[in-house]
């Protein structure tokens, strides 16, 4: 094909070659943010275990439970506080005692009988996931798992799932992740709407907020009661269900210092001296028991010093809803390179349908997202942030070994280049010696770039990549491992 006398391949080179030239002029430097909110854990087992989980890279995060069956929001729309955006898709109620009556009895008709612990388990793995963080509790106080402390759980016999030989979800799922060598972690919600020491009559007949429906310094033995009751479930999961990587504990609006103080702390501590290397996170808290930070559905704009995840939904919801739209997978391979340049790990999240099955347009994404990486996993797994971790479409992380990576995220428009070039930036202006390219494993034509070539003020502005014939650029992104002189 030939436009105005040029072919396509020179077309190419020439929009190449724009986009390098107008990008090379530019300084950008992104430097690692201190964080003096970040307490580390006082426990060397827990930091050693800190290395582990920043060698993850990403997670699949499950949100499944009652109001997955309705395919709405989350336990949020029990709270008549926040029913104005938690009910938007509750239309056939206004009546807020006659919703939350509806709501909780929906542990009467969940059977989830397509959920495929073992399925779940297998795709994560193929895809690339390295831990799974599944809800045995949300805010709504129904428990995916056999606790002792409360009937309200799909073991009970009320629940029609109660039957199933995978009734105890988190024992099938965490079974299931162990076996295919992943990691475990243990969403687990410090409010319980459902319990009468936190909400007097489950909230019915009471216009709720996400706190207490009492005043705990008027009723202390009733805080007493609740916080016991939270620490005997805390610790029932440490000790019956086997090894678990992380308590991902949430509803961080309880605070200490806002005077809802449950003794985390110490529950932390008591599951500590059942798993020493537990990684806790206490939402809300910047103690030494957050060891991790947790932004949500947003991902920090700068490197951060401590161990974080972003725990990011992979359409609009945490549960299931039936009239999802889903992150394409081109932002789902750019937002996990994103976040491991700057130094976190993805949660990625995904909310299984009524039945138990994970969503169609979900499973693709997460095998579009498993196929990048069977590429390109090397520049990601395992890896630590490199100063600047990013420049406009280039995202740099490094090995340990201190080898380095340059991925380049290409937008939807950016295919059959024939070149591309890393600039070199403060921070970045190394002499790169080889660069290869990590899906193939072809050592690539590279040639540094000057402006004012030839003259003695010559600058080095960076360096130029030639691809070979028969180069395969990716759809979505392409690793390159750097060597330097
Ligand atoms: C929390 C949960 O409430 C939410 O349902 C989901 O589980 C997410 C992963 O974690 O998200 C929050 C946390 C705090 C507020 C709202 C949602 N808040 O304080 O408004």
């Amino acid at each position: 094909m030939v436009i105005k006398g040029k072919t396509y391949a020179q077309l190419m080179a020439l929009l190449c070659l724009t986009s390098i030239a107008c990008s090379l002029n530019a300084q950008h430097v992104v430097h690692a943010t201190r964080n003096d909110k970040y307490v580390a854990p006082k426990s060397k087992v827990v930091q050693d275990k800190l290395e582990w989980f920043r060698d993850q890279k990403l997670c699949l995060m499950m949100h499944f439970g009652l109001y997955s069956i309705l395919g709405i929001t989350e336990s949020w729309p029990l709270v008549t506080a926040d029913s104005f955006w938690a009910r938007a898709d509750v239309e056939w109620t206004k009546d807020d005692a006659d919703f939350k009556k509806q709501y909780y009895a929906l542990n009467r008709c969940f059977n989830p009988i397509r959920f495929d612990a073992k399925g779940i388990a297998g795709l994560a793995k193929r895809c690339g996931f390295r831990y799974v963080t599944f809800t045995t509790k949300h805010h709504d106080g129904f428990c995916l798992y056999d606790s002792k402390f409360t009937d309200y759980k799909t073991t009970a016999p009320d629940c029609p799932y109660s039957t199933n030989p995978n009734a105890d979800m988190v024992k099938s799922l965490f079974e299931a992740c162990r076996a295919q060598g992943l990691g475990v972690g243990a969403y687990f919600s410090k409010p319980d709407f459902h319990h009468t020491d936190f909400w007097e009559n489950f909230g019915i007949g009471t216009a709720t907020s996400r706190y207490p429906t009492y005043d705990i310094r008027k009723q202390p033995e009733k805080w007493a009661r609740f916080c016991e009751f939270t620490k005997n479930q805390i610790l029932e999961l440490v000790s019956g269900y086997g090894p678990i990587d992380i308590m991902w504990l949430d509803g961080g609006w309880l605070k200490k210092e806002k005077g809802h103080d449950m003794g985390i702390g110490e529950m932390i501590d008591a599951a500590r001296a059942v798993q020493p290397d537990l990684i806790s996170v206490n939402r809300g808290s910047k103690d030494e028991y957050m060891n991790i930070g947790t932004p949500e559905q947003s991902v920090p704009g700068e490197p951060l010093d401590y161990p974080w995840e972003s725990c990011i939904t992979i359409g609009g919801g945490w549960g299931y809803h039936f009239d999802e739209t889903y992150k394409s997978s081109r932002e789902l391979v750019h937002l996990l390179v994103d976040v491991v340049a700057k130094g976190g790990n993805l949660a990625l999240n995904v909310g299984p349908m009524p039945d138990g099955r994970l969503p169609r347009p979900a499973v693709e994404r997460m095998e579009a997202l498993g196929a990048w990486l069977s590429k390109n996993g090397k520049a990601i797994y395992s890896t630590r942030t490199v100063t600047p971790c990013s420049y406009k479409q280039w995202r740099f992380t490094r090995e340990r070994s201190g080898r380095e990576y340059a991925i380049r995220l290409w937008r939807e428009h950016e295919q059959g280049f024939l070149c591309t070039a890393i600039p070199y930036i403060e921070g970045r202006n190394r002499v790169v010696k080889r660069i290869v390219h990590m899906a193939s494993g072809a050592d690539m034509e590279i040639k540094t770039i000057y402006d004012r070539p030839g003259s003695p003020e010559a600058i080095a502005k960076g360096v130029l990549i030639t691809f070979p014939a028969g180069f395969r650029q990716d759809e979505y992104a392409d690793a390159f491992a750097i060597e330097y002189e």
